[in-house]
């Protein structure tokens, strides 16, 4: 396996991508240099651990490439000179003085400042910030090293920047081992039993770290009896992750069900206004932070899908989630409490309800009743986790709320790491998303409480299935660390330090994955459910397509498609109003199936098949169009990796993975033109304008 003797892929910090930082002459303060003692006091006993995470990374890499580390000053003639505002590199370092007074104090808990004079100077206020200044050295590579530039100041936009796992100790009977888990077993549980080996996550939270997460929550949302314990018994598993992880700054959370109070303790009631049901999580947080010092909090979904909640004590969610918040607070915890919260048990005929606008329903009215501790967690769209949804009206909606915003890295909706789908284009959309009054998704989030991606990783050797979906995890660290980068660019980073030389600026390699890669959401969402009306999944496991899966089921997700016209009426005129929860200018544009985006158009909409878009086509011919390209495109990146040797570190086992994948994603998407094509002309009777067969089939010949 490429990168790594011990079995798996070393992902994005391959021994190659350390090159720069290898050959040369690195000076880090260390425990007996100038100074450390200060450091080690300003940073107490965790950060200074973080120091030495650095330094083990730097040893490392002079190691494997020739160069050299000192830690005791003078600082010498250092090409890379990393150290804490407070302490300092000692004497003789040019330019550290004028770096010091001009950065110290600024920087934050992760922060750092980066500038090149006769060496590169990287400058923290904390250790954490010195770790990810490392990591953006390596990113950087060579050009670290070349001409002089001035102080750059590197703060994350979101303070918290978190994974959130959907792993299950036991294997669930419908759902396994991981839900939507699509990257072999999990990390941490094998059927029942604590299976973590040491090694690999601290060389997941090496990976997380580079990219720039700093919280992980390790187990499934939905909490089944044996995860409920490992609130209490087996608080043991959770702190030896968290003390794996801890080298990298990364903080451990904990998903626990609502009911635990009555389900592992021994109370008849889990009503969160009743003092002996606060008490008992009062102690219960007490007792995990006696086990986990820095434990970072609980995620909760309650009343969702079957979850228990406090509704079932008719109380509402703020009193539950300031509850819990009330048990965490004097350790420093957090709540995340998901606002992912609808009825599951829909009448299809029932046209007054409409999923979409549930979540606002619920918790827009509790704005400003959230203690301060807690982040309420909304899915960034409001249904699903769909390949093309709005944005959800929530993170409009709670200006007195701290809000995360939840995105999906496991390909639930968008492959199942089956199909190629680079997730950094739409999650950048998202965060760029507006209103009036000059906010965005971003900013709701970095004012809040930060960004959350469903993990996309697993017990595979190439952590994430297929090994182009382990772009989507990188880009997620990154455009939760600044959410204003280019995806593109991102993709273009993550190539570099993953693939290293053999992609070098004009390779083939690079423009390879480039092609295959970049346009690759657009090219899913254009042979799956057209034009933002979404699902058309087979229920259950969500792969491949089945126009009419969920249309009569109760799970509030349909398309309404019939002879005449498609897509969900949500206007305030005609429909269910949801239209009406967003601010300006979107309530207007949305209202309009003029002003809707052609995109979303039958997300917004019901509209005959003959209906022009802005595009100029019709949604019915549209509908054909785009189901054909999108074949297509997926046919030519098989092409484009089939013509693409494997060699340096694109390993053949790498390669052969890619292909595998890329043959059923050919199937899949063929598949889905063919059902999409046939449904839309069997339900309309429009003919394609092109007269290809619509339906994929190949009729017999009949002999004369
Ligand atoms: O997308 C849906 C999934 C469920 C998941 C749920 C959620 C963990 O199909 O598997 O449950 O969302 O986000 O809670």
């Amino acid at each position: 396996m490429t990168g790594d003797a011990r079995g798996w892929h070393a992902g994005w910090l391959p021994s190659q991508a350390w090159r720069a930082i290898g050959t040369r002459r690195v000076f880090l303060p260390g425990p007996s240099g100038a100074g450390a003692a200060v450091a080690a006091e300003a940073a107490g006993a965790a950060g200074a651990d973080l120091v030495e995470t650095v330094a083990a990374e730097i040893a490392a890499a002079v190691r494997t490439h020739g160069g050299r580390l000192d830690r005791t000053g003078p600082a010498g003639p250092a090409d890379l000179v990393l150290a804490l505002a407070a302490a300092g590199p000692g004497d003789g370092v040019a330019g550290w003085d004028d770096l010091r007074t001009e950065v110290a104090g600024t920087l934050g808990a992760e922060g750092f400042a980066i500038t090149r004079r006769a060496a590169t100077l990287v400058c923290a206020d904390a250790p954490a910030g010195l770790l990810h200044g490392l990591f953006h050295v390596l990113r950087a590579g060579d050009a670290a090293f070349g001409a002089p530039f001035g102080v750059r100041r590197h703060r994350p936009a979101m303070r918290r920047r978190m994974v959130d796992h959907w792993d299950n100790v036991d294997v669930h009977p419908v759902m396994g081992q991981v839900e939507r888990g699509y990257a072999g077993g999990s990390l941490f549980w094998t059927a029942g039993a604590f299976t973590a080996d040491p090694a690999r996550i601290r060389a997941y939270a090496r990976l997380l770290a580079a990219c720039g997460v700093n919280a992980v929550a390790v187990n499934n949302v939905n909490v089944h009896p044996t995860e409920a314990r490992l609130l209490t018994d087996r608080i043991g598993e959770v702190a030896a992750i968290a003390g794996w992880m801890r080298p990298y700054g990364i903080r451990v959370h904990l998903s626990v069900s609502f009911a635990a109070p009555r389900t592992v303790g021994a109370l008849h009631t889990a009503d969160p206004c009743d003092p002996a049901v606060r008490a008992w999580w009062a102690a219960a947080a007490r007792d995990v932070y006696a086990a986990i010092p820095d434990f970072g909090g609980f995620v909760v979904k309650a009343d969702s899908e079957g979850q228990p909640g406090p509704f079932g004590y008719g109380r509402d969610h703020a009193d539950g989630a300031n509850m819990l918040a009330d048990a965490l607070a004097p350790h420093g915890g957090v709540v995340h409490w998901r606002a992912f919260v609808y009825n599951h048990h829909q009448d299809w005929r029932d046209r007054g309800t409409d999923r979409a606008k549930a979540a606002h329903q619920h918790f827009a009215p509790l704005d400003g009743r959230f203690r301060d501790t807690v982040i309420v967690q909304v899915k960034h769209g409001p249904v699903d986790f769909q390949t093309r949804e709005p944005v959800s009206p929530v993170i409009a909606a709670m200006p007195g709320t701290r809000l995360a915003v939840e995105v999906q890295a496991t390909q639930e909706y968008t492959g199942q790491q089956r199909h190629v789908c680079y997730l950094g284009t739409p999650w950048s959309e998202t965060l760029g998303f507006g209103w009036a009054g000059g906010q965005t998704v971003a900013s709701v989030a970095a004012a809040g409480g930060g960004l959350v991606a469903v993990a996309n990783t697993g017990a595979d050797a190439f952590w994430t299935g297929h090994p182009l979906a382990q772009a989507n995890l990188y880009a997620y660290g990154r455009l939760a660390w600044d959410p204003a980068l280019d995806p593109c660019a991102v993709l273009d980073e993550w190539i570099t330090l993953t693939f290293g030389a053999a992609a070098g600026p004009d390779a083939e390699p690079r423009r390879t994955l480039h092609a295959i890669m970049d346009d690759s959401w657009r090219g899913y969402e254009r042979y799956t459910a057209p034009l933002g009306v979404g699902f058309m999944v087979r229920p259950g496991h969500h792969y491949g397509p089945d126009v009419d899966g969920y249309e009569y089921t109760g799970w509030g997700t349909y398309h309404f498609a019939d002879r005449d016209g498609v897509g969900v009426d949500r206007t305030r005129a005609t429909g269910t109003g949801f239209t009406g929860q967003y601010p300006q200018p979107w309530s207007r544009i949305y209202e309009s199936p003029d002003e809707c985006p052609d995109e979303l158009l039958l997300f917004f909409h019901h509209v005959p098949y003959g209906h022009v878009l802005r595009s100029g086509t019709t949604v019915i011919q549209h509908i054909y169009d785009s189901h054909f390209a999108g074949v297509e495109q997926v046919e030519r990146m098989r092409e484009r990796w089939r013509a693409l040797p494997p060699g340096g570190l694109l390993s053949a086992a790498l390669h052969a993975r890619v292909s595998e994948r890329l043959d059923e994603q050919v199937r899949s998407a063929r598949e889905w033109r063919d059902q999409i094509n046939a449904y839309f002309f069997r339900k309309s009777g429009v003919p394609d304008a092109d007269r290809r067969a619509l339906d994929g089939a190949r009729r017999p010949v009949i002999p004369r």
